[in-house]
């Protein structure tokens, strides 16, 4: 029978364990009576009944135990049929240009993760090697019923999930963990911008605006003893670059992702909606390197910040906008756009207009060397570079005008689009994110965005220059603060 056919008679919920329902063999009840919607479920392979083996959590995007409906889905389904739980973590050596700055971020918020298991006495291995043969080997060499997953657009998280189906019979399960409204579900095609992809987004944010249920201790352990991991072996099995060093502004984990959410709760909500583009105001969430970890959850964000609503309506607003409609309309185009990280993924008119534009005269030229060093004749665009570079994180707003000023400033958009990736996922802590494809695809290539008036180089793509960040803040304010001496960091 198939497990899903466990589904309320409306076939959208699949209510999970009630009260009193599941004795364990030790006694305990589990008390549970909490719906999933099944609507964040896609099945690529189905599980059979009954369950032929343990349950293992692959975590992977959402590195997370509490607030996590993929792990959510595979304890209960331990729960249900009384199957041991694991969760299983595979790091590879290397992973799109990432540097030591991301790894070591990602590394200490999985021992966070480590000990969180431990205390719920769940098992956490930490598999090291390239994913797909590794995690093949694993699954051959241990009884695995069900394999649960969290859901990733990404070009490389495909390739991982086909590999383990072609070469394994396990059934694989994938779980939208990271979206509020499951971007599956909320839309089947690549949507033209925030106006098309908000209004649905809207009419489903009622259904799916639910915290997943607290994780339970786990009492269906493995027969297998599952050491804890050595973490210097971890680092050992790195291929990457160190020479980004891990950042002293941004610290790891779930633990230091909760402080930057009470701080930003409790002190800069009310000043979001009108100064977040303001770079020397340090008004914005800082929420970005957590979520693009999964250290933190959406949804625990927008819960504490709607708690917000009637005391700063505007503010909270412009917040849930851009952590769900913006944020959830890259995971969109990151899905169901191929060509999300290279000019063909730009919309016609914009390809036609920059192509029009190809032979303009640039008044400026620079190599990927004098961008990567800061060393254009423009001072806010360094500043900006600067402080990537030294912290770890740009200012979402300065991140407009850096991409756009690659673009002004190189021989060809494709060259822009390159170099903008490159430097924003060596350096940004939230790099190699579906928002920063989308965020340099839309200052280079106009997605999701409209044409705006034809001039040199950009064509129809929206125009930034200094003037305008001028008008909107203090920009030699801005280059003071980024000018620091670089050899600090
Ligand atoms: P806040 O303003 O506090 O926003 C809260 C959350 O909302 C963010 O953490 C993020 O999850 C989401 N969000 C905010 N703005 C956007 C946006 N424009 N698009 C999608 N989601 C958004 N974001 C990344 O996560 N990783 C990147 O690599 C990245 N690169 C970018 C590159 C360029 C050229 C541009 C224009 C934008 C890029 N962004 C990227 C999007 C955005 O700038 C950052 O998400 C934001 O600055 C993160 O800082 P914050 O958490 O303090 O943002
Ligand atoms: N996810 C994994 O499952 N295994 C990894 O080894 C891994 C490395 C990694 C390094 C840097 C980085 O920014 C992300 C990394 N991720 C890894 C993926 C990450 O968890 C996200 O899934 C995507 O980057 C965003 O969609």
């Amino acid at each position: 029978m198939q497990l899903l056919q466990l589904l309320s008679p409306d076939n959208t919920y699949w209510n999970f364990i009630k009260p009193y329902d599941v004795l364990t063999s030790y006694g305990f009840f589990y008390g549970y009576n909490h719906k999933m919607n099944t609507n964040r479920i896609h099945i690529y392979r189905s599980i059979e009944q009954p369950i032929q083996g343990e349950i293992v959590y692959w975590m992977s995007r959402d590195q997370r135990i509490d607030s996590n409906w993929a792990f959510t889905y595979a304890q209960q389904l331990s729960i249900e049929h009384k199957l041991p739980l694991r969760i299983v973590f595979t790091l590879s050596p290397v992973f799109l240009d990432a540097t030591l700055r991301q790894y070591s971020f990602m590394i200490e918020g999985l021992k966070q993760v480590e000990k969180r298991a431990t205390s719920l006495n769940i098992p956490f291995t930490l598999l090291l090697g390239e994913v797909v043969p590794t995690f093949v080997q694993y699954l051959q060499s241990h009884q695995i019923g069900a394999v649960i997953t969290d859901f990733d657009p990404l070009k490389i998280k495909k390739i991982w999930k086909e590999g383990i189906l072609s070469q394994t019979n396990v059934p694989l399960i994938e779980v939208d963990a990271h979206n509020i409204v499951p971007c599956k579900w909320v839309s089947q095609k690549v949507e033209f911008g925030a106006y098309t992809i908000r209004p649905k987004i809207k009419k489903n944010l009622d259904e799916y605006f639910e915290s997943p249920p607290q994780p339970m201790q786990n009492v269906f352990t493995t027969s297998e003893v599952v050491n804890t991991t050595n973490w210097d072996d971890v680092y050992a099995s790195l291929k990457v670059s160190n020479s980004v060093l891990p950042s002293k502004v941004y610290l790891p984990g779930r633990e230091a992702g909760l402080k930057v959410l009470h701080t930003f709760i409790s002190q800069k909500v009310e000043s979001y909606g009108t100064l977040r583009n303001d770079p020397t105001k340090g008004m914005i969430s800082n929420l970005s390197p957590y979520l693009h970890f999964g250290q933190l959850s959406a949804i625990e964000c927008a819960v504490q910040a709607k708690q917000l609503a009637e005391e700063f309506p505007e503010s909270v607003a412009s917040f849930l906008e851009e952590l769900i409609v913006r944020r959830e309309l890259s995971d969109n185009f990151c899905l169901y756009n191929a060509h999300y990280d290279s000019f063909e993924g730009f919309p016609d008119w914009a390809k036609k207009s920059l192509n029009e534009h190809r032979n303009d005269k640039r008044d400026f030229i620079y190599s990927l060397e004098e961008f990567d060093n800061s060393a254009t004749h423009d001072a806010l665009w360094n500043a900006a570079q600067n402080e990537m570079v030294k912290t770890g994180k740009m200012h979402g707003y300065m991140r407009m005008y850096w991409a756009k000023k690659i673009l002004e400033w190189t021989k060809t958009p494709e060259e822009a689009h390159t170099i903008a990736i490159y430097l924003n996922d060596r350096y940004q802590i939230d790099g190699r994110d579906p928002n920063g494809y989308v965020g340099v695809a839309w200052s280079i290539g106009g997605v999701h965005d409209r044409a705006w008036f034809e001039r040199p180089v950009y064509g129809k793509i929206r125009y930034m220059n200094y003037n305008g960040c001028a008008s909107k803040f203090d920009v030699k304010q801005y280059i003071r603060l980024q000018s620091d001496d670089l050899s600090l960091f």
